[in-house]
């Protein structure tokens, strides 16, 4: 058996924060696995090191079912970002080291390939409608079937979603929360306009999606949702917080705009309702948050017995060893969606080498064995950590909203 030698956590910031596992064998193999949690790295940190690491010495790397059991059901304590991102890390170095063994890509093991690309969307954001139609037709030269647009509201400034750099957006950028001004009145004003203008500029060969990212009451959804119809948007994420599961029907009795949610949830238990009463079309749930490859495959099992697909998060607080894993995953499953990919900077690129590459706007993880990707430490070490917020959002009277 491949035994479970050595294990260690590496946190870089090669222009933003991350956290990765690297698990040795006694043979010398190694796996990698990404425990980035944004805003709260280093409890993940701690949770592997002080209490992971430890139980993990000594095991049968090929046992991974039985150690995502024995990591879930043994710490009595359940689910969480940060354990459930612990136990991801875990559960994508020893796929790794699974395929590297076996000399095959992950997505060999996973079953083979669906299909012979994992379409991708990237992010078109400005502050002015103008400036995110120019930013969208970049991308749409570039070769990308989907675009998510996001624009600047008038009269608010710092708006979820619009950058300062049109290629890079890195919302975790201060080293405390950053407070910034909501109003839904104007914000659901303005996206109704950004999608017309789109589908005019752009016209209707191209995949438009929008992120609300928790900011709207259901109704308020609902309207957003009807209001966008015309223009027949590929989804509205995050519309409303999903910890009451039940939200989601109020939105569905005033809107056929398909709906995605699920990019902060860590297990098939908040997302159990959503699927199951078909309140949703697309879920987000992504490997590092949600337990890794081993419970992100439950999850995809029981949406596709209800025709939902899968969108998987993958902004920039996901290093390339989950992107890595996550097309694997996508390529591998038979309910695939599309997958969020907003490119690294070429400090990240260069401290995580990966096989995966884009062409034609699908991303392919190519057929290096194991995830395709590694960790080059002495550049890592390059890049110390740096405590990063994300910001919080306040309403135009001063109260707290979800930002
Ligand atoms: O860490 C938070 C980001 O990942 C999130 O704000 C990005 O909503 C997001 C998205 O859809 O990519
Ligand atoms: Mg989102």
């Amino acid at each position: 058996m491949p035994k479970i030698t050595a294990a260690k956590v590496i946190v870089t910031c090669p222009g933003r924060n991350f956290v990765t596992l690297k698990i040795e064998t006694a043979d010398g193999v190694t796996g990698v696995g990404d425990a980035t949690l944004n805003g709260r790295e280093l409890a993940v940190a701690s949770y592997l090191t002080d209490h992971v690491i430890p139980c993990l010495i000594g095991r049968d790397a090929h046992r991974i079912e039985d150690i995502w059991q024995y990591l879930y059901r043994g710490a009595y304590w359940r689910r969480g970002p940060v354990t459930m991102s612990a136990i991801a890390a875990v559960d994508m170095a020893l796929w790794d080291i699974k395929g590297k063994i076996a000399g095959l890509p992950v997505y060999q093991l996973l079953g083979g390939a669906c299909r012979s690309g994992v379409m991708v969307y990237g992010h078109a954001n400005g502050e002015t409608i103008e400036d995110t139609i120019a930013a969208a037709r970049d991308y749409v030269a570039q070769g990308y079937k989907a675009i998510r647009l996001q624009t600047g509201v008038p009269g608010m400034a710092g708006t979820y979603g619009v950058s300062k750099d049109k290629l890079f957006y890195e919302p975790a950028d201060s080293d405390l929360p950053k407070e910034t001004a909501w109003s839904t009145e104007k914000y659901m004003r303005v996206v109704p306009e950004l999608f017309a203008a789109a589908r005019e500029a752009l016209g209707w060969d191209v995949h438009l999606l929008h992120d609300a990212h928790h900011r709207l009451t259901p109704i308020e959804a609902g309207r957003l949702g009807r209001d966008l119809e015309p223009w027949r948007p590929f989804w509205l994420e995050d519309a409303t917080p999903a910890e009451n599961q039940e939200r989601f029907r109020l939105i569905r009795q005033h809107t056929t705009t398909p709906l995605a949610v699920g990019e902060v949830f860590n297990s098939v238990w908040d997302c159990k309702q959503l699927i199951e009463e078909q309140l949703i079309d697309y879920i987000r749930a992504t490997v590092v948050h949600a337990g890794g490859i081993t419970h992100l495959r439950r999850i995809a099992s029981l949406a596709d017995l209800y025709g939902v697909r899968t969108g998987c998060h993958g902004a920039t607080d996901l290093s390339p060893v989950t992107m890595a894993a996550a097309l694997h995953f996508d390529l591998s499953i038979p309910n695939f969606g599309v997958q969020e990919y907003m490119r690294h900077t070429a400090e990240t690129d260069a401290v995580f080498p990966h096989a995966y590459s884009f062409a034609a706007g699908d991303l392919h993880p190519g057929d290096a064995p194991g995830l395709g990707v590694d960790i080059d430490e002495a550049a890592a070490a390059r890049f110390p950590y740096r405590r990063a917020y994300l910001p919080v959002a306040r309403r135009e009277d001063g109260s707290m909203h979800d930002w």
